[in-house]
């Protein structure tokens, strides 16, 4: 037995194992994958010690899936709620597999009248989660199941643990065309380009990269821990970087003071180009993570 369903009363969760060690927990609430460890015992994703895990709340860290919306961007004429309703909305698991080189979950979370009181439209989505030896691989998939076209935005919002922010750097986003929300955020036009090879955090940071399918980021993060690739497919079309710094992580009631010092959002993300889907058709997506 490779792979197990465990219940947690307040927040039921399932289990991926391999024989070597490698892990991963994923709540239900969400579709979250809540943790990550490579077979080193290494935890590889960010989970605040003071997260809401409640079955209601968001949760703050491991890796919320925001659709359809992303941050508080409006789509069309529909108010949703901040990053969307997917990562508050209970998922189903479809099917779990397992072998001794990897551990699949599939979850779905499809249209009822509690995402209808948020959007009105009907649709399936999926998460695919996939642990293969040092390799996380999350795949959504969302197919319009509704009689009229509908459009979607989308962010994996991974908390990457880090030994000490400070310390880390973030490789593959040089010459990328950036938005910084922190500097500009009244005005989305104001773009320009990383100049760094290597960027640094020493204080609040929140930028949108584009990603275009020419210069597809394969990022590198570097710890003193290790290193860390992150890849994302050609659809993606952005990479958010984001650390809420000492300021806005001190009012943040689910983070500890210091809880900026140990993360790193590097998000998969589509954002600037909401994707149009028409009846019947789906669009699929990917991040992947790989120590190395
Ligand atoms: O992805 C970055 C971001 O959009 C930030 O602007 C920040 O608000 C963050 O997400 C966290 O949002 P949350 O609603 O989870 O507090």
């Amino acid at each position: 037995m490779l792979s197990l369903v465990t219940a947690n009363s307040t927040l039921p969760e399932i289990g991926l194992n391999l024989p070597a060690g490698d892990h991963v927990r994923i709540a239900l609430h969400g579709a979250h994958v809540l943790a990550w460890q490579t077979a080193d015992g290494q935890e590889r994703l960010y989970l605040s010690p003071k997260a809401v895990l409640d079955s209601q709340s968001p949760i703050r860290g491991g890796v919320p899936v925001c659709f359809p919306q992303f941050n508080n961007r409006v789509l069309g004429d529909v108010a949703l709620p901040k990053h969307g309703f997917a990562r508050t909305s209970l998922w189903q698991l479809e099917r779990q597999t397992a072998s001794p080189i990897e551990a699949i979950a599939t979850l779905t979370l499809q249209d009822s009248p509690q995402t209808h009181a948020f959007w009105p439209c009907s649709f399936t989505a999926q998460l695919q989660v996939r642990l293969t030896s040092g390799q996380l691989r999350l795949e959504f998939s969302v197919r319009n199941t509704d009689a009229v076209a509908w459009p979607f935005a989308l962010a994996l919002h991974t908390y990457l643990q880090v030994s000490g922010i400070t310390q880390v750097v973030l490789h593959g986003l040089q010459g990328q065309i950036y938005w910084d929300a922190v500097q500009h955020l009244q005005d989305m036009t104001v773009r320009q380009p990383q100049a760094e090879a290597g960027l640094t955090f020493t204080s609040e940071m929140d930028r949108v990269y584009a990603a275009t399918a020419a210069a597809l980021p394969t990022l590198v993060l570097h710890d003193k821990t290790g290193a860390l690739q992150i890849t994302q497919s050609a659809n993606f079309t952005e990479t958010v970087v984001w650390n809420p710094g000492p300021v806005l992580c001190a009012a943040l009631a689910d983070m500890p003071d210091d809880g900026y010092k140990h993360m790193l959002c590097v998000e998969a993300a589509r954002i600037d180009a909401p994707i149009t889907l028409h009846p019947g058709e789906s669009w699929t997506g990917w991040q992947q993570l790989t120590a190395i």
